[in-house]
This record gives structure tokens, C-alpha cells and sequence, in this order.
């Protein structure tokens, strides 16, 4: 509960020991946490003039609704994913003026993000509120997530992680977030699988300047009727005691396991947006009086004190004690200690410190496939660690009741056949048809502590779930201070060389995803590397983007026997695949091979060349390039991906830069043409790199 110093509690008035089935006592607190919100938000306008906090906005209209149902949830016990306005919510959980203030005022102090995160950017971890980031609408999917491994963690034991049978996540977004496709994937499986969620839809009736009537066909309520499974309330968020109803049929709801809720509340919004914009522009004088009128503060005293469990006096004392609460915060919080500059990338990721693989486990025996590779280590890591679950679209082998009776698909590249007849359908699943729900689940559960390995089918199809992996997955431990993080093994087919695969089944685009600080980027070009590195990327922490090349699945020249279990291979380490004198080849992914071709065809006209495989884009070998470089004085880079970004350009910058007096010759680049992929063969050939284009670029360089 908040701090308070001097606390007053008024004595009941006239015997008035309780109201409308509430305790006299609760009355009062939850009274007492609505104006100390309306009072943070009055302090942090102030603050703002003063130039003192560099941004503000208000939680003012939401405080009945906020404080009527947070008395059914329980903080470090219920999951909480809320929503910039709700901070009379996070106040009833525990969280102190003082450290609203402190994350306003942008001090290290800031027990949320350091003062990393805008105000009102809410995250304790020790309250199971998770780290908040800025998209609308975002939230829902790793909420959902959360609420999907409370089940899966109370069936199971697993070393230091537990969850109780009956908590609940609770998730809120305004009626404009409601837009987001993200909240309707969530919608999806919430409802599929009856998830203990709570939504919360605080419907202030605008988006900044949006109306609700702009936002979409129908009031929300009306809109999500339609979903079987989920509890549907429209009510008045600005009446305490409706909304402490409603709540507590909410989270009771899902405490029994009967599915998910969803709470539709007409609130108000009193104030503009944020200090960044003025309603009046958008706003008549009428509308905003009207909506004075139902403030949900201002009716909730004159409740009360009609009641008589209030008096003016002790409202006044109250309002005092708050006022003065606040004004202590404040002066505390501007006290706060600045944050370091010199630790602003901090917190980014934490790589496990591994030993290079060892060579006396590369393995022995029969050569297998690259994709083969992929699937026994991921049979293997499943079955060492239950925090491992693997989803996606089509990854499954079959409906459960015909696991046993058919082949099984395991993935339209086969790489996860049979897990889930190994581990179980709770283990290994399919999702629905949505990028976004795959990921944003994954976030969800990795925030839990499990290590889920969501699969995108293919590259060409990752764009929907761009916001979970950058906004979300990217993010949550540098904006939370370490305090959150989200190890996730993403796993995706990309490129091309596969003949008809055309613009959708066969682009690149590695460097838009090394552009994400935070994320780590693998991409193998050989079955040992494929499951040295698979084994690393399970120990990682962090999001690790796993990029699996098409073309090299069922390839000879990528196959090798499958290393013994401790071959692990470091992220961040190239290899060096061939040695060579004259020049130095920087690639990746299917271009190693390529490169190697090249490579030959130079050794017969007396050109030696060196390869390296990065292996690892992010974080990269730089230390590799630049002793080999350093040696040969030439570097061709060469990789699938545009021209134009992508990720040769990084290398060559950083040799240029790094290597300048060492090199004879300007550090050259083959990639593929600035375009799409075609379908039509010769059309392809003409747009990715060839063989014949590193050989020509190397001979340039050697000549230069
Ligand atoms: C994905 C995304 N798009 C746009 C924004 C900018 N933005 C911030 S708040 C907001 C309006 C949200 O309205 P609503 O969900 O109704 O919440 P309210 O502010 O009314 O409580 C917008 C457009 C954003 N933060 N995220
Ligand atoms: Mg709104």
C-alpha cells in the first residue's frame, strides 16, 4: 500500500461501519488512493511548468474504476500489465508517490526503468508489474502469454519458478488501443484456451483527439460479444461501487479457471491527452463540463460523505494528508540521483560467457542434414529443460488424438517433427495463423522465466510480429534495468536459392533485425554450427533471432555429424572456413558455400583467399575480421541480403574505419540486387549473388 507518513483515518460517523457492503475502512483508503492520484497528477502538471519533468500525463477519470478493482487483486501474487493512466491502479498495488515521481523526473532512483521510460511507464517487479512499454495495444499479447504459463507452470515443477493456481493477469488499454490487431490476436487465445485474463478497457471516449465513434463500428463491448468464452461488462467506470463489483466477478471469474473477462468502463478524461497537447482544440467547453459533472472523485466524496462515512472535515483532512504526501515525494524525488551517461547501453543483453567449442566434440559418425541438425537439438534441449516450449504455425505433428497413428508434419521444413509426440501437446503447438499472438505469447511466458522458442514460418512473414520482437522483446530488460528480461529462441526460415520461391518464400533482411539493440542475431551455415549454436542460444538470457537458411536444409555440403551435447559454439565467434593469404571473405548463411566455390576457382588462378563465416551478426566476430584482414590487406564482403543496408555495409564501415593503413584496396561489397526475388529461375539467378560475382569482385580486388 502507499506511504503515509501521517496518515489520518477518520473515524466512522454515526456507527457507519460500512456502505453498500464495503467496509468503512476500505471506503476510506480507496478514497484516500483516488486523491492522492488526482494529487501525483496535479504535482507532475506543476513539475512540468516548472521544466522540473519532461513530460506528463494524467490518470485523472480512472480512479474509481482503478481503485473498485484492484481490491480483488492481489500485488506479487496476480500479474499486472496496465495501461500509462492507471495510476491509481498501481497505487492501491504499493507503488509509492515518490517513485512516480522519480521515473518523472527521470532519476536513477526510478525503481521501474532508471529513468530510462517516459512517466507513467509502470514496472516492479517484486509486485508482478511488468515493465510497460509505449505501444498501444502491445501489452495484450505478452499478457496473454503470462496467463498462458501461470497454467503451465502450477501443473509442473520446475527449479526456481512457481505460480499459483488461481492468479490472474490482469491487462488494461483505452477504447483507442482497442483498434490494434494486437488486442484482437490476444482476444484469440485468450478465449481459446480460457485464460485467467482480466481486461480492463477504460473507455475515456477520446485517443488524444479521436472520439470513440471515430475509433470503430461499435462501443467495444459490443464488439467483442461475439468471442465464445469471454465475460463481457459494460458499465460506469466512473462508479466505485459498480466497479469493485464488476472487478471482483471479474477476478473471481478467473481465479475458478472459467475463462477470461472483459471489463468495458465509460470513464472521463478531465484533462488534456498529455502536457503535449491542449483539448480545447478539440474539445467543445460543453463536453468537457459534462464530463466534469460525472467526475467519478468528486462523486465518489459526495457518495461517501452523503453516506456519512465521510465528513467535510474528514475529507479535508484527507485531502490535506495527500497533498502533503505528495509534496514530500516530490521533494524527494527531485533529490533523486541522476543517472550515469557512461551506463546508457547497459542492460542491453547479457551473453552467457561460453569457451569455444571444443574440436574433440565436432562428432563422429554418420553426416546429417542442416534442418536435421536443427530438430535433434531441439529434441535434445526440450528434453533437458521443461522451460522449453516450441509453437508456431504448423509445428505440431497432429490433431493429439492422431499423434500416434500418423507420421506427423513437426513444420512445413520438418525441422520440429516429433516433438510434440515426444513432450506433449502442451510442450510443442500450433498457434494461430498470426505473427504477432506467436511472439508477443513468447514474450508473455519468457517474462515468467520460461525459454519458449516461437517459430515464424518463414522470413517473408515476420512483419506482424515486428512490434513484439523490437517493441517488446528488444527492449524489456534495457528499459526495465535488468529487472525483466525475455531469453527467447525465435527460430525462422529465410533466403533464397530455392527455385520458385519467389518475392514471399525467399527474401533476406538480417540487417533490419541487427539494427535492434537488444536482440541477438545467428544465422548457421552448417549443421555443427547450426546445433553448436542452437545449444548457446538456449543459454542466452536474452532474444536470440535464430536464422535457419532454406536452402541449406537438405544440403550435402552442409552436413556433418552430430556434435557431442557440449559442442556449443559462443555467440558473437566466426569461423574461419578456409585460410587463405590475399584476401579476406567476410559472409554468412548460404554465401559461405558460395564463397568456397569462389574460393576453388581463385585457388587455380593463384589467388588465395580467406573465409570467414560470421555465423553470428549480432553481436559479430570483429576481432576475427580485423586479424584476418590485418594479414591480407583486402576484404570482399558478401552476402544475400540487398545491397543497399544491409548488414556488408556495417562490416566494411567498421574495417575501413578500424583498418584503414592495413588495407591496399577499398573494402568491396556482393550482394543481391536492390529488388525483390523473382520467381522465374534465370530472373532469380539475376537477382541474388552468384558465384561468379565473388569470383569477379575478388579478382578486382586482388588486381587493385
Ligand atoms: C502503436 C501506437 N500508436 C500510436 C501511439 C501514440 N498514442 C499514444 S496514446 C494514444 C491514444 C490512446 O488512446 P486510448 O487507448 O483511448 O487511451 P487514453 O489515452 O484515452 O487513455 C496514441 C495514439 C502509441 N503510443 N502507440
Ligand atoms: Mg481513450
Amino acid at each position: 500500500m502507499p506511504q503515509r507518513a501521517d496518515r489520518v483515518d477518520p473515524a466512522p460517523i454515526a456507527g457507519v461501519s460500512s456502505y453498500r457492503g464495503v467496509l468503512h475502512a476500505e471506503l476510506v483508503e480507496d478514497f484516500r488512493t483516488a486523491c492522492l492520484t488526482r494529487a501525483v497528477d496535479e504535482r507532475q502538471m506543476t513539475l512540468y511548468k516548472q521544466g522540473r519533468v519532461y513530460f506528463q500525463i494524467a490518470g485523472a477519470g480512472h480512479e474509481a474504476l482503478l481503485t473498485g478493482i484492484a481490491r480483488s487483486l492481489r500485488p506479487g501474487y496476480d500479474w499486472f500489465f496496465p495501461y500509462y493512466r492507471d495510476i491509481a491502479l498501481v497505487l492501491a498495488l504499493g507503488v509509492s508517490p515518490r517513485e512516480i515521481i522519480l521515473q518523472s523526473v527521470g532519476s536513477s532512483d526510478d525503481p521501474s526503468s532508471g529513468g530510462r521510460q517516459m512517466p507513467a511507464h509502470w514496472g516492479r517487479k517484486d509486485l508482478n508489474i511488468v515493465s510497460q512499454s509505449s505501444p498501444t495495444g502491445s501489452q495484450c499479447l505478452p499478457a496473454v502469454g503470462c496467463a498462458e504459463a501461470s497454467g503451465y507452470l502450477s501443473s509442473r515443477h520446475i527449479d526456481g519458478l512457481s505460480a499459483h493456481p488461481d492468479e490472474v493477469t490482469y491487462v488494461s488499454l483505452g477504447e483507442g488501443a482497442t483498434s490494434e490487431g494486437e488486442f484482437w490476436e490476444s482476444l484469440n487465445t485468450a478465449c481459446r484456451l480460457a485464460l485467467p485474463l482480466v481486461y480492463v478497457v477504460a473507455d475515456n471516449g477520446y485517443a488524444i483527439s479521436v472520439p470513440t465513434a471515430d475509433q470503430a463500428p461499435g462501443p467495444i463491448s459490443q464488439l467483442v460479444s461475439g468471442f465464445p468464452g469471454i465475460e463481457v461488462a459494460h458499465f460506469d467506470g466512473c462508479d466505485y461501487f459498480e466497479s469493485r463489483a464488476r472487478g471482483a466477478a471479474a477476478v473471481a471469474r478467473a481465479r475458478s479457471g472459467a475463462g477470461p473477462s472483459l471489463l468495458h468502463a465509460d470513464v472521463t478524461r478531465p484533462y488534456s491527452h498529455s502536457c503535449s497537447d491542449s483539448q480545447s482544440k478539440y474539445r467543445t467547453a460543453e463536453d468537457v463540463a459534462e464530463e466534469l459533472a460525472r467526475d467519478p472523485l468528486v462523486r465518489l466524496e459526495r457518495e461517501l460523505v452523503d453516506a456519512g462515512v465521510l465528513d467535510d472535515e474528514g475529507v479535508a483532512l484527507i485531502k490535506e494528508e495527500v497533498h502533503a504526501l505528495v509534496a514530500e515525494a516530490s521533494a524527494s524525488a527531485l533529490l533523486g540521483a541522476r543517472p550515469d551517461p557512461a551506463t546508457v547501453a547497459d542492460h542491453l543483453v547479457a551473453l552467457p560467457r561460453l569457451a569455444p567449442a571444443p574440436a574433440s566434440a565436432e562428432g563422429v559418425g554418420e553426416a546429417i542434414h542442416f534442418g536435421e541438425a536443427i530438430r535433434r537439438t531441439l529434441h535434445e534441449v526440450m528434453g533437458a529443460d521443461e522451460r522449453v516450449r516450441v509453437f508456431g504455425e504448423d509445428v505440431a505433428d497432429a490433431a493429439q488424438e492422431h499423434v500416434d497413428e500418423l507420421d506427423g508434419f513437426g513444420g512445413v521444413f520438418g525441422t520440429t517433427h516429433g516433438l510434440q509426440r515426444s513432450f506433449g501437446t502442451d510442450r510443442c503447438f500450433n498457434t494461430p495463423l498470426a505473427e504477432a499472438n506467436i511472439i508477443g505469447r513468447a514474450v508473455g511466458q519468457a517474462l515468467r522465466g520460461l525459454h519458449p522458442s516461437p517459430e515464424i514460418q518463414f522470413f517473408d512473414y515476420i512483419w506482424p510480429a515486428m512490434q513484439q520482437i523490437r517493441s517488446e522483446a528488444a527492449t524489456t530488460r534495457w528499459r526495465s534495468e535488468g529487472s525483466f528480461t525475455v531469453p527467447l529462441v525465435l527460430r525462422v526460415a529465410i533466403g533464397g536459392y530455392v527455385k520458385g520461391g519467389a518475392i514471399w518464400h525467399s527474401q533476406s533482411g538480417e540487417s533490419i533485425f541487427t539494427h535492434i539493440p537488444g536482440l541477438v542475431v545467428v544465422f548457421p551455415s552448417r549443421a555443427r554450427d547450426a546445433a553448436g549454436l542452437l545449444r548457446a542460444a538456449f543459454r542466452c538470457d536474452d532474444p536470440v533471432l535464430f536464422l535457419e537458411h532454406k536452402a541449406l536444409f537438405r544440403q550435402r555440403f552442409a552436413m556433418d555429424p552430430f556434435p557431442a551435447p557440449e559442442y556449443v559454439v559462443p555467440i558473437g565467434s566466426a569461423a574461419t572456413v578456409r585460410p587463405g593469404e590475399h584476401l579476406t571473405i567476410v559472409t554468412w548463411g548460404a554465401m559461405v558455400h558460395r564463397s568456397v566455390l569462389a574460393a576453388e576457382m581463385l585457388e587455380e588462378e593463384g589467388l588465395s583467399a580467406e573465409i570467414i563465416d560470421l555465423r553470428c551478426l549480432a553481436p559479430w566476430d570483429k576481432e576475427t575480421v580485423v586479424s584476418s584482414v590485418r594479414r591480407t590487406s583486402r576484404l570482399l564482403v558478401a552476402h544475400e541480403d540487398v545491397l543497399t543496408g544491409g548488414f556488408g555495409a556495417e562490416v566494411a564501415a567498421f574495417v575501413a574505419d578500424e583498418c584503414f593503413s592495413d588495407l591496399d584496396a577499398p573494402v568491396r561489397r556482393v550482394a543481391a540486387a536492390d529488388t525483390w526475388v523473382p520467381y522465374e529461375p534465370e530472373l532469380e539467378k539475376a537477382a541474388l549473388p552468384q558465384v561468379a560475382d565473388i569470383v569477379d569482385a575478388a579478382k578486382s580486388l586482388a588486381k587493385y
